[in-house]
C-alpha cells in the first residue's frame, strides 16, 4: 500500500511525464511544418516514449492500492527558436525531469518504501540515457552551427537514433 506522501509525489511526476510528452510532440509538430523529417521522427518517438513513463507510473500508482490522476496540462510553446535552442530546451528539460526523479527516490527511502525505490530504479537508469542522448545530439549541434548542408546531415542523423533509441514499450 502507498503511503499518501509518495501517492501524490507519483502523481505529480504523472503530470511531468505527462507535460514532457506534450512538449516534445509540439518539438515534433514544429520541426515538421519545417520540412526536417528526421528531428521530427526523433520527437514523434520521444513523446511517445514520454507517454510511456507516464503510463508505468499511472499501472503502479493504482497496483499498489493507490488512485493514479490526470491532470490538466500546461499548453505547450508552439514554436522553439532555432533547433540548437529546442535541444538546449530539451536537454534542459531532461534534467529537470532526472532531478525530480530524484527527488522521488529520495522520499521513497524516507518513507521506507523499497518497492517503490525499486520501481524507480528504471527512470534512474533511463534518465542516464536520455541526458546521455540528448547532450550528444548538442554536441553534434554545436558542430554544425548554422550551415544548412549541416543542417540536412543533421536531420539524416537523427533520423537513425531515432531508430536505435526506439523503446519496448512492455520493457
Ligand atoms: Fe525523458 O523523462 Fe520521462 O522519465
Amino acid at each position: 500500500m502507498l503511503s499518501k506522501e509518495i501517492e501524490k509525489a507519483l502523481n505529480s511526476q504523472i503530470t511531468i511525464e505527462a507535460e514532457s510528452s506534450q512538449v516534445y510532440l509540439a518539438m515534433a509538430s514544429w520541426a515538421e511544418t519545417l520540412g526536417f523529417e528526421g528531428v521530427a521522427a526523433f520527437m514523434y518517438a520521444h513523446s511517445d516514449e514520454e507517454r510511456m513513463h507516464m503510463l508505468k507510473l499511472v499501472k503502479f500508482i493504482n497496483e499498489r492500492g493507490g488512485h493514479a490522476k490526470i491532470a490538466t496540462l500546461k499548453a505547450p510553446p508552439i514554436s522553439f527558436g532555432s533547433f540548437k535552442e529546442m535541444f538546449q530546451t530539451l536537454f534542459d528539460h531532461e534534467v529537470m525531469v532526472s532531478a525530480s526523479i530524484n527527488e522521488l527516490v529520495h522520499i521513497s527511502l524516507q518513507e521506507r518504501d523499497y518497492a517503490t525505490h525499486n520501481f524507480l530504479q528504471w527512470y534512474v537508469a533511463e534518465q542516464i540515457e536520455e541526458e546521455a542522448l540528448a547532450r550528444n545530439i548538442l554536441d553534434k549541434i554545436n558542430l554544425i552551427g548554422d550551415d544548412k548542408g549541416g543542417l540536412y546531415l543533421f536531420d539524416n542523423d537523427v533520423k537513425l537514433l531515432t531508430v536505435t533509441a526506439s523503446v519496448d514499450p512492455n520493457a
